[in-house]
């Protein structure tokens, strides 16, 4: 059984938020529509506290962009954004899904950023989504939303190697772009055996 999950669609990532994806909010629409063909959907939100170690404000001296080493490896840091309670945090006004069934929101430990749906950053302390989806017979997974060189690729490429099938859909995604770090995730759909469509 199918199952669409749309990955952030949150007022921080889309225009005049605090990591603004470029043209985020195009996507919208599109989701939108596409969520209607999903008896299934879920829905994820990035939902950090206000002194995340994800965050260049919580390291002296460093930038957004730049990448610092933690605990469990490299990790970019990035400006303030998606903070527990805010409005940056909350879905944008636009995103139509009355029927989206579960909202799993990720990084909400301090030490631990999470850009995928399926596993924190230290790419071991699991978020429970896995289960969800098995127990409820959800092996197909699709995928849209923000940004697809970060949150859409981690989640896709865990969904993979958890043994899900894996579609992602492009013109329902927009990237950041960290380096190159768009065509590395076409690259890496390619090698993982993650579909993309759109
Ligand atoms: C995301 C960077 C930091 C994302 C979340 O949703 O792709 N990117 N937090
Ligand atoms: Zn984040």
């Amino acid at each position: 059984m199918n199952v669409l999950i749309i990955v952030d669609i949150q007022n921080d990532f889309c225009a005049g938020g605090a990591l603004a994806v470029p043209q985020a909010n195009d996507v919208i629409p599109v989701v939108n529509r596409l969520a209607r063909r999903f008896a299934n959907v879920v829905l994820t939100q990035d939902w950090h506290p206000p002194d995340h170690l994800s965050f260049a404000s919580a390291h002296r001296g460093r930038r957004p962009y730049e990448t610092v080493e933690l605990d469990y490896g490299p990790q970019i840091l990035w400006p303030d954004h998606c903070v527990q309670g805010s409005h940056g945090a909350e879905f944008h006004q636009d995103l139509e899904v009355p029927h989206a069934a579960l909202i799993l929101r990720k990084g909400f430990r301090r030490e631990i950023d999470s850009y995928s749906a399926f596993y924190e950053n230290d790419r071991r302390t699991p978020t429970g989504l896995t289960g969800y989806l098995r127990e409820r017979g959800l092996n197909h997974i699709f995928l849209a939303g923000l940004a697809f060189d970060f949150c859409v690729r981690y989640s896709a490429e865990d969904a993979r190697a958890e043994g899900f099938d894996v579609t992602v859909i492009e013109e329902a995604c927009r990237g950041i772009d960290v380096d190159g770090s768009i065509a590395e995730t076409r690259a890496s759909f390619t090698r993982n055996g993650i579909e993309l469509v759109g």
